[in-house]
């Protein structure tokens, strides 16, 4: 049974595994001068805990160099699942946003469940470590690179485990941008309506989408006020303070019904290079100048040096 307060210790662990997920999405960055860096810094903290403290995952069923892919899922085949490396659960996490996946691949390498070395070697052709990930992807459980389908899949297998007494509860990050999306809060409005008390939902709440900031794009308002309106459990929580975050995370999986955290998150938080992007909107995807890609090599080698 897990303790409602994380120690120094376990505080320490968590933010060295964090560490190491910002690392391997800059390493992506780097090797493929451009990746989905920002989405890993902003939930770091957040995917290290569920990953090690809140769920309980069961150890991954596949191997942790994965293989090349082999076909779609065909009647007699079902193909390569991308579930398998999260382990039989019995919790899930399902990431919704499928440009996240780099974000996830760089959790699984950070806590034993995929090779390090496999993050470079399997992001090429015929590789299942795709940038924009899918239900073939090691971590992923949805195709979901159109946004806001993922909740759907996921809402859709905590009422099936309602219904066949299967216990477990279902996970899923979604994305501020899949705010925008009337799917989701169909989703939502389902999950209120059938009482699941075994969905629990984070909302990275970055506050940007691909073309800039939220508010720049189509506002969203006060995301918290409309959650509670449509009768979830809302939760508001600085997606970085790693001991307290871990608490709120506990209470919100007790709830009576679906229980969402709306998780503050910092994309620029870990490199000294992205501020100014969020200022600009660069951050969504980074492509790296000459000088950002020296710098941050020197910044990746001194945060790996910190907890490794
Ligand atoms: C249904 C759908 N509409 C639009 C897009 C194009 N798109 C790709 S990423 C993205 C931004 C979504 O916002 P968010 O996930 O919050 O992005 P981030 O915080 O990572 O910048 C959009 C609109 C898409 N992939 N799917
Ligand atoms: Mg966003």
């Amino acid at each position: 049974m897990a303790t409602t307060n994380l120690g120094p210790a376990e505080t320490t662990a968590v933010a060295a595994v964090a560490g190491k997920i910002r690392c391997f999405a800059a390493q992506w960055a780097l090797r493929a001068n451009g990746g989905y860096l920002a989405q890993a810094c902003g939930t770091a903290e957040v995917l290290a805990l569920l990953h090690t403290q809140v769920l309980d995952l069961g150890p991954s069923l596949r191997p942790m160099v994965p293989p090349r892919f082999e076909s779609t899922p065909k009647p007699g085949n079902p193909g390569i699942r991308g579930e398998d490396w999260l382990g039989g659960g019995p919790d899930l996490l399902i990431i919704s946003p499928a440009h996240y996946a780099t974000a996830h691949y760089a959790t699984l390498a950070a806590t034993g469940r995929l090779d390090p070395a496999a993050l470079a070697e399997h992001s090429t052709d015929g590789g299942v470590l795709e940038m924009i990930g899918a239900e073939h992807s090691p971590g992923m459980v949805v195709t979901s690179g159109s946004l806001a389908i993922a909740l759907g899949v996921g809402l859709g297998r905590a009422i099936a485990r309602k219904r066949t007494g299967t216990p477990g509860n279902i996970w899923v990050l979604i994305s501020d941008g899949e705010l925008q999306e009337g799917a989701t809060w169909e989703s939502l409005q389902l999950a209120v309506a059938e009482g699941l008390d075994n969905l629990r939902i984070v909302l990275d709440r970055n506050n940007m989408q691909v073309d800039g900031k939220m508010p720049e794009v189509m506002e969203i308002g006060d995301v918290s006020a409309k959650l509670r309106a449509f009768g979830l459990d809302v939760y508001e929580h600085d997606a970085h303070d790693i001991p307290s975050l871990y608490s709120t995370l506990l209470e919100m999986n007790q709830c009576a019904g679906p229980s969402i955290l709306v998780s503050y998150s910092e994309p620029w938080r870990g490199f000294s290079f992205l501020p100014p992007r969020w200022e600009t909107n660069k951050l969504h995807f980074v492509r790296l100048t000459p000088e950002e890609s020296t710098l941050l090599e020197s910044e990746v080698a001194e945060l790996w040096h910190q907890v490794s």
